[in-house]
């Protein structure tokens, strides 16, 4: 028994915010039925292609475990089916330039009149406002929810990062609001709207930084490297470069082995609570109760030197020793640890966060795993479906078409090609 096992789910979703989200679900269990164009598909499919012929990582890494059906959703047997899987689903999920779904005629009142039920949940790039008919891509979200202007150093550009805030952050919000509005229907028997704004998203990931843009009223950022250079503040969150988000001073420094090394380093955090432990740590046992060192205050505008001592001993140490000898002494430290670290770690592996899937096109490939882990709903990730893989599978055991409507339909040329099908 899976979490959200019964639960089906039309997948109308493409690229990465979207089927981040109901990838998610269907690790959860549910029946995810991804609908795609007739020979085209995901753009994603086609897209960084690695292996000649086959999916790309970028298609088979967001769409594990889900089926996939291709009808052509503008035709007239296309609307016929779809007006069918709208009754037989439980959630819509979608995240189509603003209005696409309204041009195929597929609207939340056309929606509604078929299946009251039906949850229908959306990603866009901004909320209801002047930008809410925008295309949005990861990184314009990053740029308009704050987060690029609140990324990279102080004294250069506005900064995108590595995450995908915008894209998969988005599509696990969205995940979350889907699964409390299938809880609420089951109270009052009605599916809603469930909307999650990249832009709103990525705000949300940037509280803080919000925080401290009404801090500033009180005065400098005290914990930011700027105050200690005494550079001044403008009117805005500045941008922070390494140093740490909370009261708790933290830097990024070097480690033995980084001038060949672009990862040879660590993050080093001086908790108030630990600082006598990092301080015996570094050789600097006379700090413990040095006026001018012993408090959080009196350390702020004095951190450069602070760190300077502490990168000199980080420097002899690997990052993997700077971590075994600091954990013991309760002092929060973190390798700076490369994807190809990433990929190979044993235990990554072994708590499934990292698995390795088989794929009839490609063979073997790395995928993330579920990053939630439930004690009682175990997640095996399967490789996702070839296009169409699953079109007579859904339209016969799911929808009920047999004979000669199955003739019919494929004969439209609305599903695509029968041959795609496994049966
Ligand atoms: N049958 C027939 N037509 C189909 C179809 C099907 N099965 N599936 C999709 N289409 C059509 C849509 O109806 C739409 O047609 P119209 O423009 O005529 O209405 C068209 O294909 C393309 O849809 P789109 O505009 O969403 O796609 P795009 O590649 O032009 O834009 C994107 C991509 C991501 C910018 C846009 O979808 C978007 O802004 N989405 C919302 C925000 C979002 O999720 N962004 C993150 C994406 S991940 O980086």
């Amino acid at each position: 028994m899976k979490a959200l096992e019964g639960q089906k789910i039309l997948d109308f979703t493409h690229v990465q915010s979207g089927p981040t989200c109901t990838q998610l679900l269907a690790w959860f269990g549910a029946d995810v039925i991804k609908v795609e164009r007739p020979g085209v598909g995901d753009a994603t499919r086609k897209q960084l292609v690695d292996v000649p012929g086959a999916d790309s990582l970028y298609f088979t890494m967001l769409n594990h475990n889900k089926r996939s059906i291709t009808i052509n959703t503008k035709s007239e047997t296309g609307r016929e089916i779809l007006t069918r899987l709208v009754e037989e689903c439980d959630v819509l999920v979608e995240n189509f330039a603003p209005g696409a779904l309204d041009r195929m005629g597929f609207g939340w009142d056309r929606i509604q009149e078929i299946n009251p039920r039906m949850i229908m949940a959306s990603v866009k790039g901004f909320g209801p406002g002047r930008y809410e008919d925008c295309k949005v891509y990861e990184n314009v979200a990053q740029c308009a929810g704050g987060s690029a202007s609140t990324t990279g150093f102080p004294d250069n550009v506005p900064m995108v990062t590595g995450a995908q805030i915008g894209d998969s952050g988005t599509g696990l919000l969205l995940a979350l609001g889907i699964v409390a509005a299938l809880l609420q229907r089951e109270k009052t028997g009605r599916g809603q709207r469930v909307l999650a704004p990249m832009q709103d998203g990525v705000i949300n990931l940037c509280r803080v930084k919000l925080r401290d843009q009404q801090r500033l009223a009180a005065g400098p950022l005290e914990e930011y490297s700027q105050f200690a250079k005494g550079i001044p503040f403008g009117d805005a969150t500045p941008r922070a470069a390494n140093d740490s988000g909370g009261g708790q001073p933290g830097r990024i420094l070097k480690c033995k082995g980084w001038e060949s090394d672009p990862d040879a380093y660590t993050y080093f955090i001086t908790q108030a609570a630990v600082w006598k432990n990092v301080c015996d740590l570094i050789g600097k046992p006379e700090w413990k109760t040095d006026p001018d060192y012993a408090t959080p205050s009196a350390r702020l505008p004095r951190l450069d030197e602070v760190f300077d001592e502490i990168e000199k001993w980080t420097m002899t140490r690997t990052k993997f020793e700077v971590m075994d000898e600091c954990n013991p002494l309760d002092i929060p430290v973190g390798p700076i640890l490369s994807m190809k670290e990433i990929a190979e770690d044993r235990e990554l592996r072994e708590s499934k966060t990292i698995v390795e899937v088989d794929h009839p096109e490609r063979g073997k490939y790395l995928s993330v795993g579920c990053p939630v882990k439930l004690s009682d709903c175990y997640v095996e990730v399967t490789r996702s479906p070839l296009l169409g893989e699953h079109t007579e599978e859904i339209l016969s055991e799911l929808l009920g078409f047999g004979g000669q409507d199955l003739e019919r339909i494929f004969s439209s040329g609305a599903v695509g090609d029968r041959a795609a099908s496994t049966k």
